[in-house]
């Protein structure tokens, strides 16, 4: 997510904060730098010049200022302008009716049904007694999709065969009466604005169905035309929220850094994955953190924690915490690691300036040999590790001298890596002003 924005950005602040005086000079530099990023990140144009022009305003501020660390002051600007931008707090489903309809509406392919399915899970999770309706009759196989997802995570579902999707919003209102069903999401079919039948049925099944929520799922990797499409809908339909799909693919950021400020509407969720976990509340301030290059660790240890099993996990975070990580610990990691998935997905959470530790999944079987290799003394004191050591535990995992010097490295850099988290822990990341230097 945000793979090249946050790397420009990354660039654009470690060059700011280095300067002595903030002057018009440096000012007008930085600014011309994140217009830059910004429209390369396909964010909406008026919303790109509202922004710098507002950034540059308090940057002169600051310039009036004088004061002792000017250059974290702009990049303090910066991101408390970029967190008010996304719409500074986060927003879940505002669910005030008993029970409570949520209507999901969006373009064809852009994530309606599986969005149903998460939402779904999410609220059956929080103990909610959740139910489906399959109010997409246009798509062959639409009904059978929901069907089928809504049945893997034990949510009931209302499906009619050649019926209408009104009425089968009708029917269901009239069939969850004698049920204590809490919150009613609608699928429905793809439409365009540009379809006016299409725009009045679903009109028609907003005023039969009253929703507490009426969300615009849009494909996040679409950019600009994800907030066309939302302005579009927003006319016809009066939209509550905006769920964006996909961002776990090379979604560059531009739909999400601007549609709020176009339509006015938040940014309730972002579609991480395929699966029917990958849903995340938006978070302003960890999307902004996120754009700009500090990485998004929460997400990580949340991540982390759901699938490391509980035991690894803690001596993991003690570890941490403790600054005693090992390569008993770092093998232990690699174990689980390999139970994450795409270790990928994992460094794209990671601020860029720790992306430089090289990873890839076939090092993880040979990385197991070598530290089992190696002593329990050696494993807690990889210092002792001299020349003779390194020969034996080659011989002993079959892997050359330098995959030893290699993995080493790693380790070491990796060590690093988890103290900086320790430290960020403790002062409960992602605390900026701390970071900062500001109180
Ligand atoms: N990677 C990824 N794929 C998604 C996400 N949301 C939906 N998809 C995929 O996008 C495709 C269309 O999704 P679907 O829910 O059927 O879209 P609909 O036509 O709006 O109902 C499917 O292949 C989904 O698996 C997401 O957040 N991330
Ligand atoms: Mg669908």
């Amino acid at each position: 997510m945000f793979g090249s924005i946050s790397d420009k950005f990354d660039f654009i602040l470690k060059k700011i904060r280095g300067v002595g005086v903030i002057n018009d000079s440096n000012i007008n530099e930085t600014i011309r730098e994140i217009r830059r990023a910004l429209i390369d990140a396909d964010v909406n144009f008026k919303v790109t010049k509202k922004f710098v022009d507002s950034v540059k305003t308090k940057a002169q501020g600051v310039k009036v200022l004088k004061s002792i660390k000017p250059g974290e002051q702009f990049v303090k600007i910066l991101r408390d302008e970029l967190v008010a931008l996304l719409g500074t707090n986060s927003i879940d489903l505002n669910l005030k009716n008993n029970p409570s309809v949520v209507l999901l509406a969006g373009l064809q392919g852009a994530g309606k049904t599986t969005t149903t399915i998460k939402l779904a899970n999410r609220f059956k999770k929080k103990g909610k007694n959740v139910f489906v309706v399959a109010a997409d009759t246009y798509r062959p196989g639409a009904i059978d999709q929901l069907d089928i997802l809504a049945k893997s995570i034990n949510v009931p579902i209302y499906k009619e065969a050649n019926s209408s999707p009104l009425r089968i919003c009708r029917n269901a209102l009239e069939y969850i009466k004698s049920e204590a069903i809490e919150l009613i999401l609608i699928d429905t079919a793809g439409r365009s604005h540009l379809n006016n039948d299409m725009m009045s049925e679903i009109k028609n099944i907003a005023d039969l169905t009253k929703p507490d929520e009426i969300l615009f799922v849009a494909d996040g990797m679409t950019g600009q035309d994800a907030v066309n499409s939302a302005k579009q809908f927003n006319k016809d339909l009066p939209l509550s929220g905006i769920v964006l799909t996909k961002m776990d693919g090379d979604a560059k950021g531009g739909a999400a850094v601007s549609i709020k400020e176009i339509i006015g509407k938040p940014i309730k969720f972002l579609g991480t994955s395929e699966k029917i976990d990958g849903l995340d509340l938006f978070d302003p301030a960890r999307i902004a953190d996120r754009i700009l290059g500090y990485g998004d660790v929460v997400s990580l240890v949340n991540k982390a924690q759901t699938l490391f099993n509980d035991q690894s996990a803690k001596r993991l975070e003690k570890s941490i915490k403790q600054n005693t990580f090992t390569l008993d610990d770092y093998r232990e990691q690699l174990i689980q690691i390999k139970k994450m998935g795409s270790i990928n997905d994992i460094m794209k959470m990671l601020p860029v300036k720790m992306k430089n530790i090289h990873t890839d999944e076939k090092s993880l079987i040979w990385v197991e040999a070598i530290i089992n290799s190696m002593t329990k003394y050696e494993r807690k004191n990889p210092s002792v590790l001299d020349g003779s050591r390194r020969l034996r535990i080659s011989k002993g995992s079959g892997r050359s001298v330098q995959e030893v010097n290699a993995l080493l490295n790693q380790f070491s850099k990796m060590q690093k890596v988890m103290r900086k988290m320790g430290k960020m822990n403790k002062k409960r990341i992602p605390n900026f002003n701390s970071i900062f230097g500001f109180r």
